[in-house]
């Protein structure tokens, strides 16, 4: 079985010390951050995202891998995070009012760091007063909210139009993702942008701060 199929594996029975191991001796080996994670650890949980779909698994079996999961990131955030010019920049993150989901989220953040961004993390199941309280508290460029239920996509509406009831709607640029959403969701409900994954978050909240 191969180091990445391996990582998968262990992954999905939540065997989150052995997944650390396993990363560490993938790095060791010379294989690239990007691969490990895509093709190791997400895939190991996309997969445990399927079987739990199929009442295959349950919410603690979901629980360990995701904890597996987090383990492997760990090391591999100097790895993922690019080097270079340092952006400036502060942005309020974090998943919206009734969603626990914070592995993507958890990711936006490594990557935002990665780009010297300075990110106040503001954790899962965030209301949107807390959002906005924050960002004038912190005089924050960027809001970036993710969500990862259908059910709970919809308080990003909220977010915006909270931003607007407090008058900052122009001061701030509010980013939106997770699984569910879409480029066309992000237009419908007024947030300024839409990116599909971590990486592009960044790389798109670096260009926001820069105007
Ligand atoms: Co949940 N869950 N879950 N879950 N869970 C999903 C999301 C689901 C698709 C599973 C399924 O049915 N196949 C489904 C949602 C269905 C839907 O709404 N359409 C679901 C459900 C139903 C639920 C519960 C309701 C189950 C229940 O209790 N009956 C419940 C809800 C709890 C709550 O939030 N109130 C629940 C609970 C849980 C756990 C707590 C057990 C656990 C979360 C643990 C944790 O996060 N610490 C969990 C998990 C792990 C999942 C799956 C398996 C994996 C999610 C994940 O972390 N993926 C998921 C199935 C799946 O996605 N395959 C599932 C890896 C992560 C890197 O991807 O978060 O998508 P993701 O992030 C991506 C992009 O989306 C993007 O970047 C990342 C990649 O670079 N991105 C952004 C994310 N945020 C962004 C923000 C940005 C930009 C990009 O800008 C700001």
């Amino acid at each position: 079985m191969s180091i990445l199929s391996e990582i998968s594996e262990n992954l999905q029975n939540g065997r989150a010390k052995v997944v650390k191991e396993l990363v560490q001796k993938a790095i060791d080996e010379g294989m690239s951050a990007e691969t490990i994670l895509k093709e190791g650890l997400l895939h190991g949980m996309n997969i445990i995202g399927e079987k739990f779909k199929k009442d295959e698994v349950y919410v603690p079996d979901v629980l360990i891998a995701a904890r597996a999961m987090n383990a492997g990131t760990e090391l591999l955030k100097p790895l993922l995070v690019s080097s270079g010019v340092k952006a400036a920049g502060k942005v309020v993150l974090g998943t919206v009012a009734g969603d626990l989901h914070d592995i993507g989220k958890n990711l936006v953040r490594m990557m935002m760091e990665g780009k010297g961004l300075e990110v106040l993390d503001i954790g899962t199941d965030v209301s949107a007063e807390k959002f906005i309280e924050t960002a004038i508290k912190e005089e924050a460029q960027i809001i970036a909210c993710s969500a990862l239920l259908t059910t709970t996509m919809g308080e990003m509406e909220n977010v915006v139009n909270t931003a607007v009831k407090a008058g900052i709607r122009d001061k701030v640029k509010i980013m939106i993702g997770g699984a569910p959403v879409t480029d066309s969701y992000c237009k419908k409900i007024g947030a300024d942008r839409y990116t599909p994954d971590a990486t592009s978050a960044a790389e798109e909240a670096v260009k926001l701060c820069a105007k």
